[in-house]
């Protein structure tokens, strides 16, 4: 006899990128925060995770959420972000849609209309968001504190042989490459070459040196890495495609990765607390940013920012996993 799961999803995109919410058929997770769930889910639960987000039921870029609630009574809900890589501690396009989905769709009320509390691994968010009628317009996430962890890394590529990066958080590591003698910029190159480029940065990047947040000593190592370029529209502030995962580059202009582009230009003196930072993704969709507080974590200068942006839910979902499959767990090629 075969054993079967069966999950509700709703399915949205945020700026282009995806987001499925679980709303049906969330597990029970062991743990006092979002941080040791996500460990628990990790360790015993993440055939779920593969399932819904390899293919053939999701693909390369998929992502999605589950919602628990708070741990603590003041905030509204928790969160466990899942995707091809694993369960990020923070995720920014994931925030926006998953807002947009779960007041769109009544799976949160909020105890203060317009404004969340959200319980991520990486810390407490604080989410605002605009609604006309029953539709969510814009969903704006005051996201955990982000700073430039290294700069001016050196590192030698096997494509591009020596690069200078930076490195750092914004609810997930970043390497961040901008351009530069061995780099003209992303738009010089297509989204496979990016991609493989990027596998092979972070594999050595990883090798050779080490991240540990300062507070959170379970959130380690770099997960993203993040092309820089010219925009496509010349009022933005800057372009990115962030790479993640094995295979996927963001197609929203990353959230965390927004916030870490925020903190590296905050610690170079290129942004100021206040100004907009209008951020564009690889095919061209916008993020605003904004730096909404200077702060520190552990000895170094950081921000606290903001990003806003919006999403579209397009569709319901009711997705079987069942052990009779020999996909069950989904697959990668
Ligand atoms: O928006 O933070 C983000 C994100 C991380 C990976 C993909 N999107």
């Amino acid at each position: 006899m075969s054993t079967r799961s069966t999950f509700s999803c709703i399915d949205a995109h945020t700026c282009g990128n995806p987001v499925r919410v679980v709303s049906g058929g969330v597990p029970f997770l062991k743990g006092n925060n979002m941080l040791e769930k996500r460990q628990y889910f990790l360790d015993k639960l993440d055939w779920i995770r593969r399932g819904l987000m390899f293919e053939p039921r999701g693909h390369d870029m998929m992502s999605g959420s589950m919602l628990f609630p708070p741990h603590d009574p003041e905030n509204d809900f928790a969160v466990l972000f899942i995707e091809t890589s694993g369960c990020l501690p923070m995720c920014g396009h994931g925030t926006i849609g998953t807002i947009t989905i779960a007041i769109e769709e009544g799976l949160i009320h909020p105890k203060t209309p317009g404004f969340l509390r959200m319980e991520a691994p990486a810390g407490l968010v604080l989410v605002s968001y605009k609604q006309e009628g029953k539709k969510v317009k814009s969903v704006k996430l005051t996201n955990v504190k982000s700073y430039l962890a290294a700069e001016s890394l050196e590192i030698e590529t096997e494509e591009l042989g020596k690069l200078i990066v930076d490195v750092a958080y914004g609810g997930n590591f970043y390497c961040i490459v901008d351009p530069q003698k061995n780099f003209p910029g992303l738009e010089h190159f297509r989204a496979e070459q990016l991609i493989s480029m990027a596998r092979n940065l972070r594999q050595k990047m990883n090798e050779t040196y080490e991240f540990v947040h300062p507070e959170h000593s379970q959130i380690r190592g770099l997960s993203h890495v993040m092309w820089t370029g010219k925009t496509l529209d010349p009022t933005s502030s800057a372009r990115n495609a962030v790479f993640y995962g094995d295979k996927a580059i963001d197609r929203s202009p990353c959230g965390t990765g927004t916030s870490a582009r925020m903190a590296q230009w905050f610690a170079k003196g290129l942004l100021k607390p206040g100004d907009d930072f209008i951020h564009e993704s690889f095919i061209g969709s916008k993020f605003t940013g904004r730096i909404e507080e200077v702060t520190e974590i552990g000895d170094k200068p950081a921000i606290v920012p903001s990003i806003e942006g919006w999403a579209k839910v397009y569709g319901y979902n009711t997705i079987i996993l069942d052990d009779d499959d020999p996909y069950v767990h989904g697959f990668q090629v």
